[in-house]
């Protein structure tokens, strides 16, 4: 997979060369490069914002040095074989970024990053490259970042480890929160290492009992326990069906029962009196 980012603080992607992204690009099996819009300035100041039209706070990245440097970094790629690009564009107004989103993007071939400083880039920018390629708009939270370069770092990092042959071990999607499966929409539980005591605190002795259908529906219910105390909306968004029996006994006891009106049928909520975390 090819990577572009053209960036006005080249510096902040220096992260880029470490841990799991640093090796793929070792490997051979990301090739990144991160450019300095600057670079497409003619003025003296290398200007590459402006006042909004219509008025306000802030200031908007110009036209000019985007469309030169995203023309540039286009042709150096299709040069060198690249191709199907898709642009994204990290910004608080983006659809949020999503593990779905991730595994789509880890499946095309060249991904180039625009990421803003100040108030956002000129509108036209993103019109202008749709035309011509996917344009992926995207937000990382809900808080506001000085800049997209932060969440450049995270898909990069989300994007890197679903490409084959990164992650060590095939094995280590499987479980991930909000990757599909049986423990599709909910977050995982707790983990236990060595050593089996430490500091007078012990492990959950199911843990211990080699025992893999209990160890499992332990584990499945330690996931139902953290989502619904730290993500009741995941909760409320799960297919009914794919809760069985037990599950079923641990919402219970967790304060969740079906909603007899909810869509689909028996769409789980919380009892007014349902226990808190
Ligand atoms: Cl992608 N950019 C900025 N500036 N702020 C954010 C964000 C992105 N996602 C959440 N907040």
């Amino acid at each position: 997979m090819r990577l572009d980012v053209v960036t006005i603080f080249p510096e902040y992607l220096e992260p880029l060369n470490v841990s799991l992204v640093g090796k793929a690009r070792a490997r051979g099996q990301l090739d990144v490069h991160v450019h300095d819009l600057r670079g497409w300035t003619y003025d003296r100041h290398n200007t590459v914002d402006d006042t909004p039209y219509g008025g306000g706070p802030g200031m908007v990245m110009k036209t000019g040095p985007w469309g030169d440097a995203l023309d540039t970094v286009l042709a150096d790629g299709y040069e060198a074989g690249a191709r199907s690009p898709a642009l994204i564009v990290p910004t608080p107004s983006g659809r949020p970024f999503t593990q779905e989103l991730a595994v789509e993007l880890s499946e095309r071939p060249w991904l180039l990053f625009a990421p803003a400083r100040y108030e956002g880039i000129d509108r036209r920018v993103m019109d202008e490259y749709a035309t011509r390629m996917p344009v992926h708009e995207v937000s990382i939270g809900d808080y506001v970042l000085a800049g997209g370069e932060a969440a450049v770092l995270v898909v990069t990092e989300a994007v890197a480890r679903l490409l084959p042959g990164v992650l060590g071990n095939a094995e280590s999607h499987r479980d991930d929160s909000f990757a599909p499966g049986a423990m599709a929409g909910l977050l995982e539980g707790p983990v236990y290492t060595k050593p089996p005591v430490w500091r007078g605190r012990d492990i959950p002795e199911t843990l211990l009992s080699g025992h893999h259908g209990r160890i499992a529906r332990w584990r499945r219910d330690e996931a139902l326990r953290r989502t619904t105390a730290h993500r009741p909306d995941l909760v409320e968004r799960c297919d009914p069906e794919a809760f069985d029996k037990k599950d079923r006994e641990m919402l219970s006891i967790l304060g969740w029962e079906p909603d007899p009106e909810g869509e689909p049928y028996g769409r789980f909520w919380r009892r007014a009196d349902g226990m808190e975390e």
